[in-house]
């Protein structure tokens, strides 16, 4: 079935300064690919450093002038205003995601969007519920606490989830009361700039919103940048350790980090098999595998290892690859070529180390950037493809005994963002839940992750939460207020 394109004439490519539309000071431009095919979409103009510095002098003032005007209570309907246009507009924003990251349109559609609205409501229904506390103190003292906005904000996002990471960034600063200067990835700036023209239409004052196109240069500039009060960034843990370097070479700016996993997940003996292979194959296949926290590592406990490894590699089998925007396609293309070959490279280098391929292991059609999903066995800890970020549809399976062991063996890690457990027994799921160094555990489920559930990691997976209430705190600052009363006062 072909759907009908929503989007045929023009797209959105400069860059959103101050509410106004502009090219880059340098002229230069970038070209967006279509990953199914190959296909150059449009070109997007190319932010340079003197770019991100006007837009950060619009932040500024719109931080230091209007915006601060602006009631909680105020913010909080420009947020569900925002939430209503994205809704309005979901369809065309589920087609553009398609057509410029290349997946699913039905996972654009299904789970994309709606997690989309939903954050942006629910931190719209966060601006006037943010309270400080009254403290007791000695002595003839009224002292509280005042939370307030951390003020200028740089964002820096990729590609893998586009319109939610830029979700995941905007709805909390901007309930916080902070100002922006947000900076997409590369391979796919088209949603947001879009989502950029709804928030002009919602009404947000200009400068409150900025967002500047570009590579990692212009990233890089906006993370050095003086006026610039914090650092929000989801990327590679390579990129976040030179920010989090940065910060203390600049000024100490704020800095939060959504960075890389290695994520175990652990099947016990005693899981429902059907649950278990469901469970762990969309754990690594989601999104094409290019999920921070896909369940990259399968601890497979004895017992259970050969029923299920047979079933989970016919239904990796079963997987269907194609047009992304054909819905019953389950599988679309990596985003780019540099992430295809970087998979294939991994996959190489698995085989020379000794694992075996039980289904998988190529490239999938000759066009667009397409790899086949992929089952490694034989597995060991030590073994490249089981220790470093893959980051596509490639899933290595280990074998272990017992409880101790896997979670000794699922904490040797750089990474510690995310895990699951399969297994019908509670006491043992919760000893592996208290024993993982984690940001978050799964039991009988994977990646389950909604606006109210803090997301984050140990370890080089990052600094801080986002999501939930931590995910507000990431853009505020705690003000204590001591006054003095006289004793009769108090
Ligand atoms: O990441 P980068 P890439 C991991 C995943 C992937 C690998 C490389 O393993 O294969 O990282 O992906 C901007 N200063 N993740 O190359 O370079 C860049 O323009 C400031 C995990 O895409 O970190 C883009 O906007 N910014 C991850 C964003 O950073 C810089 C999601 C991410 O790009 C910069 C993506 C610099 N020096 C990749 N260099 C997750 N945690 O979900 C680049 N950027």
């Amino acid at each position: 079935m072909i759907i009908k394109r929503l989007f045929s004439s023009s797209f959105r490519t400069q860059l959103m300064i101050n509410n106004q539309w502009v090219n880059s000071s340098s002229g230069k431009t970038f070209k967006t690919i279509n990953p199914s095919t190959e296909e150059v979409i449009t070109e997007v103009q190319y932010g340079t450093p003197a770019d991100i510095n006007k837009a950060v002098d619009a932040a500024r003032k719109a931080f230091d002038g209007p915006w601060r005007q602006v009631t909680a209570v105020q913010r909080s309907e420009l947020l569900y205003k925002l939430a209503d246009l994205i809704e309005k507009n979901k369809e065309e924003l589920a087609q553009m995601e398609t057509l410029d990251n290349g997946k699913p349109i039905t996972d654009s559609r299904e789970v994309d969007l709606p997690s989309v609205i939903s954050v942006y409501k629910y931190y719209a229904g966060f601006t006037d519920k943010i309270f400080g506390k009254t403290i007791p103190m000695n002595g003839p003292f009224f002292t509280y606490t005042r939370l307030e906005p951390k003020g200028v904000v740089g964002q820096i996002i990729p590609w893998n989830f586009p319109l939610l990471m830029q979700a995941w960034k905007l709805a909390p600063a901007l309930a916080a009361g902070c100002t922006i200067v947000l900076k997409p990835a590369e391979q796919t700036p088209l949603t947001s700039l879009r989502v950029g023209e709804l928030i002009i239409e919602a009404g947000f004052p200009p400068g409150v919103v900025n967002i500047v196109p570009g590579y990692g240069n212009t990233g890089a500039s906006l993370a050095v940048h003086p006026k610039v009060d914090k650092i929000a960034f989801t990327g590679s843990t390579e990129v976040g350790m030179e920010i989090i370097r940065n910060s203390g070479i600049h000024g100490l700016r704020r800095v939060s980090l959504e960075l890389g996993g290695k994520s175990p997940n652990i099947i016990l003996d005693d899981a429902d098999l059907e649950l278990a292979v469901s469970q762990s194959h969309n754990g690594i296949f989601f999104n094409q595998g290019q999920n921070c926290d896909a369940g990259s590592r399968l601890f497979v406990q004895e017992g259970i290892y050969n029923d299920f490894i047979s079933r989970a590699v016919q239904c990796a089998k079963d997987r269907k690859l194609g047009d992304p925007f054909d819905p019953t396609t389950i599988q679309g293309p990596q985003v780019d070529e540099n992430q295809m070959m970087k998979i294939l490279n991994y996959i190489d280098i698995g085989k020379k180390e000794g694992a075996k391929i039980l289904t998988g292991g190529k490239r999938w059609g000759k066009k667009g950037y397409f790899v086949e999903p992929t089952i490694f066995t034989d597995v060991t800890d030590n073994m490249t493809i089981a220790k470093e970020e893959i980051f596509g549809p490639v899933l290595s399976v280990l074998k272990f005994k017992t409880i101790d062991e896997v979670i000794e063996r699922a904490n040797n890690s750089n990474y510690g963002l995310s895990a699951g457990v399969v297994t019908n027994d509670m006491e043992k799921a919760l000893k592996i839940v208290n024993g993982l160094r984690t940001g978050t555990v799964c039991v009988n489920c994977y990646a389950v992750t909604t606006e109210g559930t803090p997301f984050g990691g140990y370890k080089q997976s990052g600094v801080g939460r986002e999501l939930g209430e931590d995910g507000i705190m990431n853009y505020l600052e705690t003000k204590t207020v001591v006054v003095k009363a006289s004793t009769d006062t108090l």
